[in-house]
């Protein structure tokens, strides 16, 4: 590995419920991207009055993700954070305290907090059909080199602490980019005519690129709105019911400016872009 390169935790808790949607909570921040992915599966499966959820504070200091309150409360447990529910959960716990988690309020702890286990769980909770067996094989593959490249590319052009590092990331993003825009030239989605659970993990990435990653995490070689396709795709998936309310631009600003200290130490929020291409207002 090169020196210097950002390593993601794997997801420690890996499991599957053994009981009905109410017998479970969310808990999500709709700042970071894995989180997003859930709570737009959530909605548009229709499982929004089925499975609870409480939004942490975008704002994380070393306490990690937090109900400060209001908007940002946790009604099922009352946790002030959630490294409450992980405490519960482990008491030994000594990972990182990340989101999504799904809750099991009868047993009172964690389910898991891989948040494409929970796309999986929610989609056969729902009797979806996200996840198709005539096109596993190939959606496994997208979400293999999609991850890899572009959804942690990003957190690794961005948290990359040298050089090589950041330049290994950087052409991986801006190969994965052009390689979405040829694929997206010849098909409505990414496995063609029908929405699938790709779909849903790509396009919490593509909503956060120009606003975020392109500033932020230096991946400055293009705005996604330069690629045609890819921005008519993620115009058609925002436009999705229930979609847009899943994405909470000034959240998603407000986190990664002013939670990174590393990166952006006056916490400064930029002001734009003044155009994202994809929202109509
Ligand atoms: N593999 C996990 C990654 C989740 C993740 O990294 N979440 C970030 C927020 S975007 C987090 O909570 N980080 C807290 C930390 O690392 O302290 C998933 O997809 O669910």
């Amino acid at each position: 590995m090169t020196s210097g390169a950002f390593v993601r935790q794997e997801s420690r808790f890996r499991g599957f419920p053994d009981g009905p949607p109410e017998q479970h909570h969310l808990y999500i921040a709709l700042a970071c991207p894995w989180s997003q992915r859930t709570a737009i599966v959530r909605t548009v499966l229709g499982l929004d009055d089925r499975l609870g959820v409480s939004y942490a504070d975008p704002y994380r200091d070393e306490r990690g993700w937090a109900f400060s309150g209001g908007r940002f409360t946790d009604d099922v447990n009352g946790f002030a954070f959630l490294s409450e529910a992980y405490d519960r959960t482990d008491p030994g716990y000594d990972g990182r305290v990340s989101v999504p988690v799904l809750w099991d309020k009868e047993r009172g702890e964690i389910v898991s907090n891989e948040s494409a286990d929970i796309v999986r769980i929610l989609d056969a909770w729902a009797g979806g059909d996200l996840y198709p067996p005539e096109l596993r094989e190939e959606i496994d593959e997208l979400n293999g080199w999609v991850y890899a490249e572009l959804q942690n590319g990003v957190y690794r052009a961005g948290f990359a602490r040298s050089q090589e590092a950041y330049d290994e990331a950087y052409r991986g993003v801006f190969a994965a980019l052009p390689r979405l825009d040829d694929l997206l030239a010849g098909r409505r989605y990414l496995t063609g005519d029908a929405i699938t659970e790709a779909d849903w993990r790509l396009l919490p990435t593509l909503l956060r690129f120009d606003a975020v990653y392109h500033t932020h995490f230096r991946c400055n070689g293009a705005r996604m709105i330069e690629y045609p396709h890819l921005l008519r795709y993620t115009k058609d998936l925002f436009e999705q019911p229930g979609v847009a309310a899943t994405f909470a631009l000034d959240e998603i600003k407000r986190h990664y400016y002013t939670t990174h200290d590393e990166l952006n130490p006056k916490r400064i929020i930029p002001q734009g872009p003044i155009d994202l291409g994809f929202t109509s207002a």
